[in-house]
């Protein structure tokens, strides 16, 4: 295992780092704030720096009572090259990856910051949602049998098979918050919030159908785990430095392409409902008006790169429509499902979870009001509708 003391030493060690940092002097500091690995930033004095990320034979959020797969930076290291020929700069860069001690080398983004602590320090949303609409596009694309044909497809889908990171999600995400377990919790305050969401069966009978799509939807190498804490920004839209990166692709695995942006869009709700709760209601509409802006980056990036497709024969322009409109679909039902997850689960949210009691209460009514009616009523709902709900539900818990 990597330790502060030992960093020196490995970089040394690797010749595809050489030259990329100056041992002499160099500091190195453990900064892993995720659930799962340990983060090392190495830096020299004249402040270049090197990342490496190692994955543990455990969960690091739990320990080694829950033993997990070190491959699983394997997967990362592939889908972030992957990644990187296709958005080349809308991912973390990997300089080099070592499969026997399962370390990852990665560019230096110690001047950007994790999208949820900037949103939860207030920081502007402007134009940080977009990137990773573009983003999931190109993935689509550039993964699916649009350009790899069906039998490249299978073969990348039966190579990137990452059975251990996602029973994480089908039981973080789509079980045990419905179904009760050891690993939720709630503040006393919200008891009853969760107990009536267990006796509802139109619910949790709703979820499990975005379980069925998480487990039988091939579609893509999505990146499985996009949510605010694996983007990086740096800067303001509009503004030269400005930049945004997703990180932490562990989870990657051929999966419905709906997933990271439901993700992505539970997580946006989580940002909004915190503003919501702490009266800031101009910037949490603002910020639930960054969904439609992701998802309008998506489609016009699927459609410029449609022409390109592979047997334009068979997929037609009427095809993308469909595929499209069942894109949306998934999108808003495993949103639902993220929202409530985030708040009963095991892997909870900052944006929720440093409030007050009252902000809380008034933050998990949001997000689990919003996350039951996104999964139930999908069907002929306009965005507008949707920022319309979550108005008037703000003003609703804050009167
Ligand atoms: C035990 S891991 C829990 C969560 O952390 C990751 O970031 C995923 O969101 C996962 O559900
Ligand atoms: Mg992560």
């Amino acid at each position: 295992m990597l330790t502060r003391e030992t960093v020196a030493q490995y970089i040394l060690s690797r010749p595809a780092l050489a030259g990329s940092i100056d041992l002499e002097g160099m500091t190195a500091e453990e900064v892993g704030d995720g659930n799962l690995n340990l983060v090392f930033i190495c830096r020299d004095t004249s402040g270049r720096a090197v990342i490496l990320k190692q994955s543990l034979p455990y969960v690091r959020l739990v320990g080694p009572a829950w033993p997990m797969t070190e491959d699983r930076a394997g997967r990362e290291a592939h889908s972030l090259s992957v990644y990187g020929g296709l958005a080349p700069n809308l991912v973390c860069g990997l300089l080099e990856y070592n499969e026997d001690c399962h370390i990852l080398a990665l560019e230096d983004l110690t001047d950007h910051e994790v999208v949820r602590s900037r949103l939860n320090r207030g920081g502007s949303h402007a134009g940080i949602f977009q990137p990773m609409g573009v983003l999931i596009a190109r993935v689509l694309f550039g993964t699916s049998w649009l350009s790899l044909k069906e039998e490249g497809f299978r073969l990348q889908a039966g190579a990137t098979v990452n059975t251990e990171l996602c029973l994480i999600s089908e039981e973080l995400i789509f079980t045990e918050p419905y179904f009760g377990g050891p690993r939720n919790s709630v503040r006393p305050s919200v008891d009853s919030v969760i107990s009536s969401m267990r006796t509802d069966e139109t619910w949790t009978t709703a979820v499990m159908r975005m379980k069925r799509r998480f487990l039988s939807v091939q579609e893509a190498l999505i990146h499985g785990d996009l949510h605010t804490g694996s983007m990086f920004a740096r800067g303001e839209s509009g503004h030269e430095e400005f930049s945004v990166k997703a990180f932490d692709s562990e989870f990657a695995f051929y999966g419905p392409i709906g997933f990271d942006m439901g993700l992505l869009w539970g997580n946006i709700l989580a940002a909004a409902s915190r503003a919501a709760a702490l009266g800031e209601t101009e910037r949490a509409n603002s910020l639930v008006a960054e969904i439609e802006k992701s998802w309008l980056a998506f489609e016009q990036q699927l459609r410029s790169d449609w022409p390109n497709r592979q047997k334009p024969e068979e997929y037609s322009d009427d095809f993308l429509e469909s595929w499209l409109a069942d894109i949306l679909d998934d999108s808003w039902g495993f949103a639902g499902c993220e929202a409530a997850r985030r708040v009963i689960g095991l892997a909870k949210v900052s944006d929720i979870e440093t409030l007050g009691e009252t902000e809380y209460v008034h933050a998990v009514n949001v997000m689990m009001t919003l996350g039951r009616s996104w999964l139930l009523s999908r069907s002929g709902r306009s965005f507008e509708d949707y920022h319309q709900e979550f108005s008037q539900l703000v003003d609703k818990f804050s009167a």
